[in-house]
């Protein structure tokens, strides 16, 4: 089983060491514009997250970090911070897991936020105005990538709910679609025409309501770093990682499944609920365990990916292959 230990981050020194350092080197850039990083305050900024580009100030930044909510428990202990802010996927900028350094060129402010469709009143929000109006924690869980690898992160956000009460969808509505940015020159992976960009991806309002869905706009305890999805994504840690989709710009309210940018191109490998299930393999690999990134682990996977408390009573057949992939 997995002990659950200390974690490195949450210990208030050493915590505070990168985030000194990185104030260190804001204040530094911002006396000597231009001038070339020391190569030791470049891996920091690696190593820390810290994404903002001079002149790209996140004004929430204070906020972090946000209150724990204490209902949401790791079995096992979180993913290191440098493990889970440098392997990713991201097809915006490019196909492999080392996106990091490609993804640095999305600019995050100013970002809107659009919320249309079925709703009493299309809106669109800034981002900023958004995360203060949202009641923001921070929550422990767990990610499984479609693809068998699988994380523990403290994201930051807010419930998803807490943006469906604010959007006041109509009676008509029945799911919520999300559409990630837009932008060819940022993210060289959009001129890839074979693959039907903007990323979409999809939910019911029932699964949008569930305390579970949350709205990330950060992890381990700061903003999020672009590679991660900021300045919004989800967490929908029931679900395989596709589903959680990063860079989000516009939730629609719609009577119309949403067809997801992966289910555009494969259906048949890749479905609108997605949800994890060990049972039922994907057509081209198992999905009963899953690789912890950092240790390497290999772990059982558990259904819904350990979350059935919260979620099983969405799904009426856990037999019924429609529900898990
Ligand atoms: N916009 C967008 N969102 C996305 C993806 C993507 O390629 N583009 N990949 C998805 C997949 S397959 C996974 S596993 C997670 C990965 O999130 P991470 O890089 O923060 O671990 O993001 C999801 N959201
Ligand atoms: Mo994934």
């Amino acid at each position: 089983m997995w002990i659950r230990k200390t974690r490195g981050w949450e210990i208030k020194e050493s915590r505070a060491t990168p985030e000194a350092v990185f104030r260190d080197r804001r204040r530094f850039m911002a006396g000597a514009a231009g001038a070339i990083l020391a190569p030791g305050l470049l891996a920091c900024e690696k190593e820390a997250g810290a994404d903002t580009a001079a002149g790209e100030a996140d004004p929430t930044a204070d906020l972090y970090p946000f209150a724990r909510n204490e209902r949401y428990q790791l079995d096992r202990d979180l993913t290191p911070e440098a493990d889970a802010t440098s392997y990713n996927n991201y097809y915006e900028f490019g196909t492999s897991k080392n996106i990091v350094k490609a993804a640095q060129a999305l600019p995050l402010r100013p970002w809107a936020i659009t919320i249309d469709g079925m709703v009493a009143q299309p809106r669109t929000i800034d981002i900023d105005d958004l995360i203060k109006q949202m009641p923001l924690e921070e929550r422990l869980y767990r990610h499984r990538c479609v693809e068998a690898w699988a994380m523990a992160v403290p994201w930051s956000g807010f419930p998803l709910a807490a943006l469906v009460k604010l959007a006041e969808p109509t009676g008509d509505a029945k799911f919520l679609r999300f559409e990630s940015f837009m932008n060819t020159e940022a993210a060289p992976g959009q001129s890839e025409a074979w693959y039907p960009w903007p990323y979409v991806e999809g939910v019911t309002l029932a699964e949008a309501a569930n305390d579970l869905s949350f709205m990330v706009t950060g992890m381990y305890g700061k903003p999020a770093p672009k590679q991660n999805g900021a300045p919004l994504r989800l967490a929908l840690p029931w679900k395989y990682g596709f589903k959680s989709a990063k860079g989000i710009q516009r939730i629609t309210f719609t009577d119309q499944q949403p067809v997801g940018l992966w289910e555009a191109i494969q259906g048949s490998e890749y479905g609108f609920y997605a949800n994890v299930n060990p049972a039922f393999a994907h057509p081209r690999w198992s999905q009963a365990s899953e690789r912890l990134l950092g240790s390497g682990e290999r772990v059982p996977t558990q259904l819904y990916n350990g979350y059935g408390e919260f979620v099983a009573e969405l799904y009426p057949d856990v037999n019924d292959r429609r529900y898990f992939y």
